[in-house]
């Protein structure tokens, strides 16, 4: 039987309960459709962080490069972890080593879900770039504790990982309905975000069926509230996308239905799937953490490893599910129920 072996990192919070819900869906698709997933579970998270001094080993991304693909809960808490030592720790450290350089995120409402603008019919692909801009950890501080103190962050953004992020994009674009949302602050950004814009011009005339139009991030953040409806592929730089993200979470429905995959296009590394939202530590014990976005990002990571029909048929038993009205109001209805309503639907 074919076997794709899946790293599962469940992480923090409401992390394990969220991974544990897909695979437990992902697992019953496989066997339905004719492949198994050989699954490893790593405890690398803050908690991990708080025994060991690190937020995975040494070792631990050729520990993962043995996987096909790595299915990702959440991190952060406890709160004496700072958050950017599990950014800085695990997830950056895996996108970047593995050259996961573009972070796809699905905006759209399912079924029965209501979101918070009147006009609900929007279809939008977030593409962020995921390997450095804004998140590449260059700079310091000097100074510290004085009056004279000074902190310097540094975004870089190179000719390679500005354009193979675009040609991403306009791949995307052209499958879709053909229109392409560059956003940048290059008013502002005199440097890095105008190099961005040149790129996406020069770019353009390779793809001429894409319609390229170029926003402001200000700008693009009132059009994603109030003419989603207008947006079809939009890319973005990697603060910019992971900003804009939550924001597509939230006329979607809320974060817990914001999926998310992090491809390695070469296909030479394991990609990661994992839900937009973080640990949730407020609602972590109570059994209400929405598993939605942790399924759908499962149904990606199939797509991915090539089992589409496997990946459509968890699609379906989502959308059916929300249909009845199961898991469409956040924290009404139990991680367990919605879960095993998913199941149910897979029938
Ligand atoms: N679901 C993964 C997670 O815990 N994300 C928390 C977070 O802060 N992510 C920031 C990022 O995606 O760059």
């Amino acid at each position: 039987m074919k076997t794709h072996r899946i790293a599962r990192i469940p992480g923090d919070g409401i992390g394990t309960a969220v991974l544990d819900a897909a695979s437990a869906v992902l697992d019953k698709a496989a066997a339905s459709s004719g492949f198994a997933l050989e699954s490893q579970t790593f405890p690398w998270s803050c908690a991990f962080y708080k025994e060991t001094g690190a937020m995975m080993p040494a070792d631990g991304i050729e520990t993962l490069r043995g996987f096909d693909a790595i299915l990702l809960g959440a991190v952060g808490w406890p709160a004496e972890v700072p958050d950017s030592v599990s950014l800085h720790g695990l997830l950056l450290p895996i996108r970047k080593a593995f050259v996961q350089y573009a972070n796809v995120r699905p905006h759209r409402l399912l079924p029965g879900v209501e979101g918070p603008l009147r006009e609900g019919g929007f279809d939008l692909l977030c593409i962020r770039e995921n390997t450095e801009g804004e998140y590449s950890g260059a700079g310091g501080r000097v100074h510290q504790g004085t009056a004279d103190e000074v902190a310097v962050e540094t975004s870089i953004f190179t000719r390679t990982g500005v354009e193979r992020i675009l040609r991403f994009a306009f791949e995307r674009a052209t499958e879709r309905r053909g229109k392409l949302a560059s956003v940048t602050k290059s008013n502002a950004q005199k440097h890095s975000m105008v190099f961005w814009d040149e790129i996406t011009a020069q770019l353009s005339g390779e793809y001429p069926a894409v319609e390229v139009t170029s926003y402001h991030i200000d700008a693009m953040a009132a059009r994603m509230v109030m003419a989603p409806q207008t947006l079809d592929v939009v890319v973005a730089s990697n603060l910019f996308g992971d900003i804009l993200t939550d924001l597509g979470a939230a006329i979607q429905g809320g974060l817990g239905f914001a999926a998310s995959a992090n491809i390695d296009p070469t296909r030479k590394s394991p990609s990661m799937f994992e839900p937009v939202h973080g640990s949730a530590p407020d609602i972590a014990h109570l059994g209400i953490a929405n598993p939605m976005a942790t399924i759908w990002s499962g149904a990606m990571m199939l797509e991915h490893l090539g089992e589409r029909d496997a990946a459509a048929r968890v699609m379906t038993a989502l959308e059916a599910t929300t249909a009845r009205g199961i898991g469409t109001v956040p924290g009404r209805d139990r991680t367990d129920a919605i879960t095993a309503a998913v199941l149910e639907a897979l029938d």
